[in-house]
C-alpha cells in the first residue's frame, strides 16, 4: 500500500517536473525568438515595442551601459541595438502621443543650487550638439525652435538649461535651442531679437513653431506643453512677480509661441521698440487685429517663476511705448519681418544651445524735446 502510493507520489512529482520544464523550455524559445526577429529585421513595428520592454526587463536604460553578462541578455543587446540603428535610419517611428506619458506635473524650481557646465552636461547626455533634441522612441508632429532673446546672462541661462531640457523631454518634443544674443552695449531691443531667431533658426532646420522665451523664466508645470496651438500662444499667463495671475487681459509677455503661419500673418514682430515695455502689447495688437486670439493654459499650469535680477544696463524703460501701441494698426504693415535688418556676427554651437550673435545697430536719434 504505502509502496504504491509512493509510487504516485513520485509520479506526480516527476509530472510536475517535466511540466517546469516545458514551460521553461517555451519561455526560452520565446526569447530566442525575440532576439531572432530582432536580428534579422522582420516586424519591425512589434519589435520597436518589445525593445522597451526587454531593455526594462534586464534594466539597461541607454544602449551604451554595459554589456550584462548573461548570454542572451548581451545577444539581445547587440540585437537590439541594431535595430535601434535601423529604425531611425528607415523605420518611421510612430507619432508621439497628445499627452505625453511621462509627465509628472508640478515643479520645484529654486536657483539656489550651484550649477556648472560640467553638471548641465551630465544631466543631458542625449542632447545634440547646438542644443537640438528628438524624442528617440516617436515622432513629433511639429518641429519647436525656442528663441532666447539674450546679453550677459550666463547665470540665468545656465538654471533655463538646467530645468528646460528635462522638461522638454518629457514632453516629447522635438526642439532646438536658440540664444539671439544682441552684441555690443547699445540699448536692448527684445522684439527685433526675436525676429532675428525666426529667420535664423530656419536656417538650421525646418522649424514649423517658434516659441520665444526669456531667459529667466522656468515653467513650474511639465504639463505646460511647448508646442503651438491653433492661436498664438502665451505660456507664461501665471509668474510669481505677478503674484501668479495674469497682470491684464491682454498681456503675451514672457514666453509666447506661434507657428510660422500665424507669425507671418502678422509680419513678425515690431523692430522699433527699444529698451523695456510694448513690444509684447504691440504683439497683441497684432494678433487681435489679424483677427486671431490668444490662447492660453489654465492658470494652475500656466505657472512660472523667474529669476530675480535687477533691471539691465542699456534696457531703461522706452518712453515711447505707449504712444507707440496706440498705432500698431498702421506699423505692423511697414515695421516687422519685411523691413528686418541686421548683421550676423556669429553662430557657435555649444552642447545645449546655439548661440546666435548680432549687431542689430542702434535707436534711431530722438526728436529734440520741446
Ligand atoms: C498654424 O496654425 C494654423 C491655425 O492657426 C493652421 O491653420 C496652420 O496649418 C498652421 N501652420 C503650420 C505651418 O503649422
Ligand atoms: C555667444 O557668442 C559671443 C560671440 O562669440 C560671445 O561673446 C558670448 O560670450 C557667447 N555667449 C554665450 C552665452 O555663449
Ligand atoms: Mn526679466
Amino acid at each position: 500500500m504505502t509502496r504504491l502510493m509512493l509510487g504516485r507520489t513520485l509520479e506526480r512529482i516527476c509530472k510536475g517536473i517535466l511540466l517546469l520544464c516545458l514551460v521553461h523550455f517555451a519561455i526560452m524559445m520565446i526569447l530566442y525568438w525575440d532576439v531572432y526577429i530582432q536580428r534579422f529585421d522582420i516586424f519591425n513595428r512589434f519589435n520597436t515595442r518589445n525593445y522597451s520592454r526587454m531593455s526594462h526587463f534586464f534594466n539597461f536604460s541607454k544602449p551604451n551601459s554595459t554589456l550584462p553578462t548573461l548570454g542572451i541578455a548581451s545577444d539581445h543587446f547587440l540585437a537590439s541595438e541594431k535595430s535601434e540603428a535601423n529604425v531611425t535610419t528607415e523605420k518611421p517611428l510612430p507619432p508621439c502621443p497628445d499627452v505625453p506619458p511621462g509627465l509628472v506635473g508640478r515643479l520645484l524650481i529654486e536657483f539656489s543650487t550651484p550649477m556648472t557646465q560640467e553638471r548641465l552636461r551630465k544631466e543631458n547626455p542625449d542632447v545634440k550638439e547646438g542644443g537640438r533634441y528628438s524624442p528617440p522612441d516617436c515622432k513629433a508632429r511639429q518641429k519647436v525652435a525656442i528663441i532666447i532673446p539674450y546679453r550677459n546672462r550666463e547665470h540665468h541661462l545656465k538654471y533655463w538649461l538646467h530645468y528646460l531640457h528635462p522638461i522638454l523631454r518629457r514632453q516629447k518634443i522635438d526642439y532646438g535651442i536658440y540664444i539671439i544674443n544682441q552684441h555690443g552695449d547699445d540699448t536692448f531691443n527684445r522684439a527685433k531679437l526675436l525676429n532675428i531667431g525666426y529667420k535664423e533658426v530656419l536656417k538650421d532646420a525646418d522649424y514649423d513653431c517658434f516659441i520665444f522665451s526669456d531667459v529667466d523664466l522656468i515653467p513650474m508645470d511639465d504639463r505646460n506643453l511647448y508646442h503651438c496651438y491653433d492661436q498664438p500662444r502665451h505660456f507664461a499667463i501665471a509668474m510669481d512677480k505677478f503674484g501668479f495671475r495674469l497682470p491684464y487681459a491682454g498681456y503675451f509677455g514672457g514666453v509666447s509661441g506661434l507657428n510660422k503661419t500665424q507669425f507671418l500673418k502678422i509680419n513678425g514682430f515690431p523692430n522699433e521698440y527699444w529698451g523695456w515695455g510694448g513690444e509684447d502689447d504691440d504683439i497683441y495688437n497684432r494678433i487681435t487685429l489679424n483677427g486671431m486670439k490668444v490662447s492660453r493654459p489654465d492658470v494652475k499650469i500656466g505657472r512660472y517663476r523667474m529669476i530675480k535680477h535687477d533691471r539691465d544696463k542699456h534696457n531703461e524703460p522706452n518712453p515711447q511705448r505707449f504712444t507707440k501701441i496706440q498705432n500698431t494698426k498702421i506699423t505692423m504693415h511697414r515695421d516687422g519681418m519685411n523691413s528686418l535688418q541686421y548683421h550676423l556676427i556669429e553662430t557657435v554651437r555649444y552642447p545645449l544651445y546655439t548661440n546666435i550673435t548680432v549687431d542689430i545697430g542702434k535707436p534711431p536719434p530722438r526728436p529734440p524735446r520741446g
